[in-house]
């Protein structure tokens, strides 16, 4: 999460923590002050928990980051600017924090509210720290270059069509490249490269005439998505017993909370598909990127899984809670034995057979 001072990000990381699980291999749900790993909510693994009644569910979980310190000139050191840059290159998707809330006893770093500068201020440190980098990057190749005439050129290409998505102020859009060329420009660590969205923090008056026109516009002109959300009042309701929390819900008309939303939507710029074991006692989500093989994602649960994968049986948990059962699923011909490199989708419950 990053965003101007007072935009709210650390509030925001204070509603969603307080969901957080106590998660291996972490001994606790806060890593650190800033760093909260966070249960990703999932109606679909309490359906099934329902159907089956396992004596543990475990849900997947996120990572959020609180970073702090990002104002104008933080490429230049300004504010410890440098090092949250450096904090920012290691994550794997950003959330982008503007504020939208009017309290007049909260100052505002540049004294109005107007996301579209807010967010080009932050953006705009991001993009020259990163250029600096690409140029660096060209500087060396060139040098390279007059001694052996092909090397890097595949290299030089991308690092100056990056240089043109930069100096136009716009981040990149990774898509456009292949698997190889994805992997060269993930070495070059830039954070212009990384999915982002935008979380609108907004007051508890504007909660009522969402979406925000100023919002909706910047987020169309970027191509992103926006989330809304009301942090104070968030931080406030999920310190609240259930019962009252849902009488306070009621009177803002809140249906969910905006938090699920914020984790929902990180979990999905990261391209991130789940998948559901039931092993024993325990059931368990589990987080893999879109298009990972069957053996790989049972090595995600254990490596000796992939080593000696055999075969999986594999039902879809929407098909599987349709039917009530396993034995009716089965029955309905939905469940299926699939080799090492069938692709997993989103949903899949997975019985590994493996050998070790
Ligand atoms: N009224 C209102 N105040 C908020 C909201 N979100 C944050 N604040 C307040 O704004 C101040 C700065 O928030 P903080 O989370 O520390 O901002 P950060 O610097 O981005 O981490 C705190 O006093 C918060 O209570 C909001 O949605 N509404
Ligand atoms: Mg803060």
């Amino acid at each position: 999460m990053i965003g101007l001072p007072n935009s709210g990000k650390s509030t925001i990381f204070n509603a969603l923590t307080t969901l957080s699980v106590p998660c291996h291999p972490y001994p606790f749900c806060t890593i650190e002050p800033n760093v909260g790993v966070i249960p990703v909510p999932d109606d679909r693994l309490t359906g099934l928990a329902q159907i089956l009644k396992p004596e543990k569910v475990t849900p997947t979980t996120i990572e959020f980051v609180d970073i702090a310190g990002l104002i104008k000139d933080a490429h230049k050191g300004e504010g410890l600017g440098n090092k949250f840059l450096s904090h920012i290159r290691n994550v794997d998707a950003i959330a982008h924090v503007v504020r939208y809330f009017n309290t007049k006893n909260i100052p505002h770093v540049y004294s109005d509210i107007d996301p579209g500068r807010d967010a080009e201020i932050v953006e705009t440190e991001i993009l020259i720290s990163d250029l600096e980098i690409v140029e660096e990057r060209l500087r060396k190749i060139e040098r390279l270059a007059k001694v052996s005439k092909d090397k890097g050129e595949t290299e030089h290409g991308l690092l100056l069509r990056i240089r043109e998505d930069l100096e136009r102020g716009a981040f990149v859009d990774t898509e456009q490249y292949d698997e190889n060329e994805r992997q060269l420009v993930r070495s070059f660590n830039l954070i212009a490269t990384k999915p982002i969205f935008y979380i609108a923090n907004v007051d508890e008056e504007t909660l009522g005439s969402l979406p925000v026109p100023a919002m909706e516009e910047l987020a169309q002109k970027k191509g992103r998505r926006a989330v809304y959300i009301c942090g104070k009042l968030e931080e406030d309701l999920s310190a609240l017993p259930d019962q009252e929390k849902a009488s306070y819900m009621e009177l803002y008309n809140m249906e969910k909370m905006s938090i699920g939303n914020v984790i929902r939507v990180g979990y999905e710029v990261l391209n991130l598909i789940t998948f559901y074991t039931v092993v024993g006692k325990e059931m368990r989500a589990w987080t893999i990127p879109r298009n990972t093989t069957c053996a790989k994602a049972a090595g995600k649960i254990h490596t000796d899984m992939e080593k000696g994968f055999i075969k999986a049986d594999v039902v879809n948990v929407d098909d599987f809670i349709r039917c009530g059962s396993e034995h009716a699923a089965k029955e309905k011909g939905l469940l299926r034995l699939e080799g090492r490199d069938y692709i997993v989708r989103d949903g899949d419950i997975l019985h590994i057979r493996f050998n070790v």
